[in-house]
């Protein structure tokens, strides 16, 4: 697949890359990989999200060229679309990007839809990132420390800093290599992980205390409401990671963060150890994600929505 997308990109010249709504490291910093690439190889580059780029992001070279809406009157010969599941995952620009020649699909989620004129998906790959690599060094396109940035805190991010399941030996080789190109790791690390708002740990501190071990001591949940975030002052974009903290607890096999995005509407986020297939779960609640990390939107009140993943979870855990 890859020979078909060098040689769409050798072909032609105006390019749009697209990523998934509420874009996390591997979303932005492998659209940000591609598009300093194109460029440096004289190609027109466009990229899009819908949303703002988390704070902890904001020092990946050429995030403040991300636009948040697409000019109709832009042409473009292709779209990259990005660490999408599906097509929809791009958000509010998805007609535009539809009506685009060829769509290219550069993902590594389990659930992919398969959408799209080329595709490059690979599930056992760590990172979409890491599917950009393989493809810059298939043109080839010489990987500068600003590309090299990119990809690394992709790699960074998408393992869970090296500790998901899918943190895999081209994981590692890919993250050697950019730190051999000259990325500092330590900077990276305190950038991504040590320069955290205050806001962020106050919210912490209210979602801990939501903390319900279900399922004979198998099954956590903690809670996001639309309150805690006006109580802290924190955003959304904030709460990426959180689940990590009930999944941590010794004997949890499932962790679910519930965030209340609008009344009686719950985003969910589920982390599971190697022996639960989360994807699968998310799969039933019409979203997608990976076997240990996946996510989806579950309409009821709250109590409503706890009950139907409870059912969900419980039923793979026998
Ligand atoms: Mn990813």
């Amino acid at each position: 697949m890859e020979a078909k997308i060098v040689e769409e990109i050798k072909r032609n010249k105006a390019f749009l890359i697209a990523s998934h709504i509420n874009p996390e490291g591997d979303a932005i910093g492998s659209a940000l990989a591609l598009a300093i690439s194109l460029k440096n190889i004289g190609k027109e580059v466009t990229v899009f999200n819908q949303d703002p780029i988390p704070r902890n992001l904001q020092f990946l070279p050429m995030n403040t060229e991300i636009i948040n809406e697409i000019n109709g009157s832009l042409v473009f010969d292709a779209a990259f679309v990005l660490d999408c599941g599906d097509l929809d995952r791009v958000g509010k620009e998805i007609e535009k990007i539809r009506k685009i020649r060829k769509i290219i699909n550069i993902d590594h989620h389990v659930t992919n839809s398969g959408f799209g004129d080329i595709r490059l998906v690979d599930s056992q790959s760590s990172s979409t990132a890491e599917l950009i690599y393989a493809l810059l060094k298939d043109i080839p396109i010489e990987i500068t420390y600003e590309i090299a940035l990119n990809i690394y805190t992709a790699v960074l991010t998408d393992t869970g800093a090296f500790c998901n399941s899918n943190t895999t030996e081209g994981a590692f080789h890919i993250a050697s290599e950019m730190v051999r190109i000259g990325v500092n790791p330590s900077s990276v690390a305190e950038k991504i992980y040590q320069e955290m708002p205050v806001s962020r740990l106050k919210l912490l501190g209210l979602v801990l205390n939501t903390l319900e071990i279900l399922g004979n001591g198998r099954i956590a949940f903690v809670v996001v409401t639309l309150s805690m975030f006006k109580k802290t002052g924190a955003t959304p974009e904030l709460t990426e990671d959180m689940v990590n903290y009930p999944r941590s607890i010794l004997g949890v096999k499932v962790a679910v963060l519930f965030r209340e995005v609008s009344k009686n509407y719950y985003k969910v986020s589920f982390r599971s150890n190697k022996d639960v297939d989360v994807a699968d779960i998310a799969r039933e609640f019409g979203g997608g994600g990976h076997p240990n990390a996946s996510g989806g939107n579950i309409g009821g009140s709250l109590l409503e929505v706890k009950g139907k993943v409870f059912e969900a979870v419980s039923k793979r855990l026998n």
